[in-house]
């Protein structure tokens, strides 16, 4: 179960390393240092990137990652990459965004170890009591009991909507059922047609949309 956790988060992250970014990150970070919202906090980004490429692990022109600069198969940021990125393949080289994911899993699971990751408990499971530490993300939808292990996941991404994807795409891939509960129709959402509204009138002022999702 600790295994299909880390693949969980692989999938969220990046599709399964489909989706590694291209974006500079120094471009991104140094972007958003200026942007002020959370300055101080991209600048230490920006400088740790700058740190990783003057160590020869990534080359400059070939750092990139999102918007907001994470980088690889499952999107750390460069403080992340210094503090715990781990040459899991032994080449020498922490190489988090190559073809090969050995590296990032294998620091993904540092990751999640270095947060307090109890090995062999599950992150939590659907549950129909309203006792004790219950999340019921939507009313209506399905309930679910935490362990320690669901604070884990969301020291990746301080969102419970995150780590009960995480934990809920875990399951199956584990071999487990799907919920026995649905999620209801998100109320406050955008229906499609909503979007398909939204695009083509996005598209008409000049926007690029790469076309309206019909
Ligand atoms: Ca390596």
């Amino acid at each position: 179960m600790d295994a299909e956790i880390i693949a969980a988060i692989w999938g969220l992250e990046s599709f399964f390393g489909e989706r590694r970014g291209d974006v500079s990150v120094i471009s991104a970070t140094s972007t958003l240092a200026f942007d002020g919202r959370r300055g101080s906090f991209f600048e230490t980004q920006l400088i740790a990137a700058l740190q990783i490429i003057q160590s020869g692990d990534i080359l400059a022109s070939g750092m990139t990652g999102s918007w907001a600069g994470a980088m690889g198969h499952t999107q750390f940021i460069p403080t992340s990459y210094q503090a715990i990125a781990v040459d899991f393949n032994g080449d020498g080289r922490l190489d988090i965004r190559s073809n090969d994911p050995t590296d990032a899993l294998a620091s993904t699971a540092a990751y999640l170890q270095r947060n307090g990751w109890t090995r062999g408990l599950r992150w939590g499971a659907e549950t129909s009591s309203s006792d004790g530490n219950v999340i019921q993300p939507q009313s209506g939808g399905p309930k679910f009991a935490m362990t320690g292990n669901f604070r884990a996941i969301k020291r990746y991404n301080n969102s419970d909507a995150y780590a009960i994807g995480v934990g809920h795409l875990a399951d199956p891939i584990g071999g487990g059922g799907p919920l026995r509960t649905s999620f209801p129709p998100d109320k406050n959402g955008l229906t499609k047609d909503n979007r398909i509204t939204l695009q083509k009138r996005l598209t008409a002022n000049g926007f690029d949309t790469d076309g309206a999702d019909t």
